[in-house]
């Protein structure tokens, strides 16, 4: 691991955020491909980003591990093993270190440092980025791999401070993995963190309670050994499957997909949600009706389907029903992916509350008090709350660009952005997978590719010039705004009452939608078509003109 320094000041090309996915291949493309001089940072003691900090029981990917990984190096890709289909979360941590590893990043990486500022330095055109521990750097560029779920949610409940037992984010997991053997567990949140840790935390816990504000719609993730045989027809095929990825709408080589739920008979559909369920993945969510993101009536058949098989799998018929989301539609939240969870609460010691008639009030020395007064004791409580999705990690960052305006101000109504890649007047600023991109409804790791590699074509553009400057044009970036506004509008996301896609999760956050609806081969064919028009919508200048003008 690279030693931290203190060293107060220094210069670089290339200054980067984050040693998550972004961050690792941001070092490795312009490092070891452009020749560059680069420094990253990371919060952390280590590479892994989203999977260094989310260790949680049950942790796991939601994306097939063989396309859920870089594309960048085909010996990598090649060499590398996964023992599942869907791999754990040490399994993908222990990928990441290999990947450092192999192309020696951590050399450039400086741990335990956290971005506290970055201000754009319109004389000398570069960025002046400061750390927690001093540092003060200067670079051209900067790219943020900061991600986009790392903000954890600020805990809401008043009292928390003053319980007597142990509080656990499932976004910021403690490294010692804390115990629950036969102790009084509460979990409050089901979104996907929620659901994956439930089902470990139901088989150790003396006794969990579960406290639910609005069920989810979570399908069976399909997980299995790795087959030896399909491994191997995977990696004779790598290239195809990554092109066949980057084709589909949320980045994953599925093929299935019918045009409408509403245009077979039901019997049809029974057989079509009846074989993605059994299939896994986001099979019955992306790879089994069309409409099903865009039109209600479709959208309640799949929405039927799956209260029908919780209420198989769940044998109180109250638990059931208290399961069973109502009030929103199918895909709207992020779905979740799980294993035997509706099963756990066949189990005696596994209560569900419902916080959505009877609130939690507030967390005491001994528990969780409830709005009717009700107390539930309990020896550890963990928060599996959320995060201040896409927008969160930017706006922590004390980002100031051009002429002192502040992202935070830029961004009071929601994001700004152009393509979900930079702002106007942000200049050389690049957002790996920020708000307005396909980002999380693109495979992670294929999407940062992207953007990086967009990044990356971008700098060398300037370098063959004269130029060293890139950033929007208010006007592009309006349109794109616009644009991601209206794709919004076209699905059922805006009615989802608390989605994160939408911002809705966080109080008093804007509601406005945070990622691109276009699906990744259109927002790849856009980004493609701007290139090939001379970078249309940026304006690309050079820093003497900057000075003078
Ligand atoms: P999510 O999906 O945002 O889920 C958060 C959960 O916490 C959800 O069930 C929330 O209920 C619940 N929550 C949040 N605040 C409260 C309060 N105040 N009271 C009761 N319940 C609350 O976060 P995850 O970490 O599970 O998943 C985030 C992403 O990480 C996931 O989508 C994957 O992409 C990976 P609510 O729905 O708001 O009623």
């Amino acid at each position: 691991m690279a030693a931290s320094t203190t060293t107060a000041r220094t210069t670089h090309d290339v200054l980067i955020i984050g040693a998550g996915f972004a961050g690792l291949y941001a070092v490795h493309k312009f490092r070891d491909q452009l020749g560059l001089d680069v420094l990253a940072f990371d919060a952390a003691g280590d590479v892994g980003g989203t999977w260094y900090w989310n260790r949680y029981p049950g942790a796991r990917v939601d994306i097939e591990s063989v396309h859920y990984s870089y594309s960048f190096d085909e010996d990598l890709q090649q060499e590398w093993h996964w023992t599942e289909k869907f791999c754990a979360q040490p399994e993908i941590l222990s990928y990441l270190g290999h990947v450092a590893d192999r192309f020696d990043l951590r050399r450039s990486i400086r741990f335990n440092t956290r971005v506290t500022g970055l201000t754009w330095d319109d004389d000398a055109a570069e960025w002046e980025l400061r750390t927690d521990r001093g540092g003060v750097h200067r670079a051209k560029y900067v790219i943020s791999g900061a991600g986009t779920l790392s903000v954890p949610k600020k805990p809401e409940f008043p009292g928390v401070e003053d319980f007597r037992g142990e509080v656990y984010l499932t976004g910021n997991w403690p490294h010692d993995e804390p115990s629950f053997e036969g102790r009084r567990v509460g979990i409050i949140g089901v979104g996907s963190s929620g659901i994956q840790a439930i089902s470990e935390l139901a088989k150790t816990a003396g006794h969990l309670t579960v406290f639910q504000r609005t069920p989810n719609y979570a399908t069976p993730i399909g997980n299995e050994p790795t087959d030896p045989a399909e491994e191997a027809a995977n990696k004779a095929g790598y290239r195809r499957i990554r092109e066949a990825s980057r084709n589909h709408f949320l980045g994953v080589p599925y093929t299935d997909v019918q045009p409408s739920a509403l245009a077979v008979s039901a019997e049809e559909r029974r057989r079509v949600f009846d074989d993605r369920w059994n299939r896994g993945g986001f099979r019955l969510f992306i790879d089994a009706f069309g409409d099903i993101l865009f039109d209600k009536a479709a959208n309640d058949t799949a929405a039927d389907y799956i209260r029908d098989r919780i209420r198989e799998r769940v044998h109180d018929p109250a638990t059931a029903e208290l399961l069973c989301p109502t009030d929103y539609p199918y895909g709207t939240k992020r779905p979740p992916l799980e294993t035997d969870y509706y099963e756990a609460y066949n189990r005696d010691d596994v209560e569900l509350v419902d916080v959505k008639a009877n609130p939690v009030a507030e967390i005491t020395p001994r528990g969780v008090r409830l709005a009717d007064g009700t107390e539930h004791e309990l020896d550890c409580l963990v928060l599996a709350t959320g995060f201040d999705a896409c927008t969160g990690p930017l706006l922590a960052m004390n980002i100031v660009g051009r002429d002192g305006l502040a992202l935070t101000e830029h961004w009071a109504d929601g994001p700004q952005t152009y393509l979900g890649l930079m702002s106007a007047g942000f200049p050389n600023l690049f957002m790996i997978t920020g708000p307005q991109s396909p980002s999380v409804l693109y495979n992670m790791p294929l999407a940062i590719e992207d953007h990086v590699d967009f990044a990356a074509d971008a700098i060398a553009h300037l370098r063959q010039s004269t130029l060293d400057v890139i950033e929007p044009e208010a006007d592009a970036e309006r349109a794109w705004v616009e644009h991601t506004n209206e794709l919004a509008q076209a699905t059922l996301l805006p009615t989802s009452p608390t989605s994160w896609y939408m911002g809705a999760n966080i109080p008093g956050k804007p509601r406005r939608v945070l990622v691109y609806l276009g699906g990744a081969p259109a927002y790849r064919a856009k980004c493609a078509e701007i290139v090939h028009n001379g970078y249309q919508g940026f304006r690309l200048t050079g820093s003497a003109a900057l000075v003078t003008a």
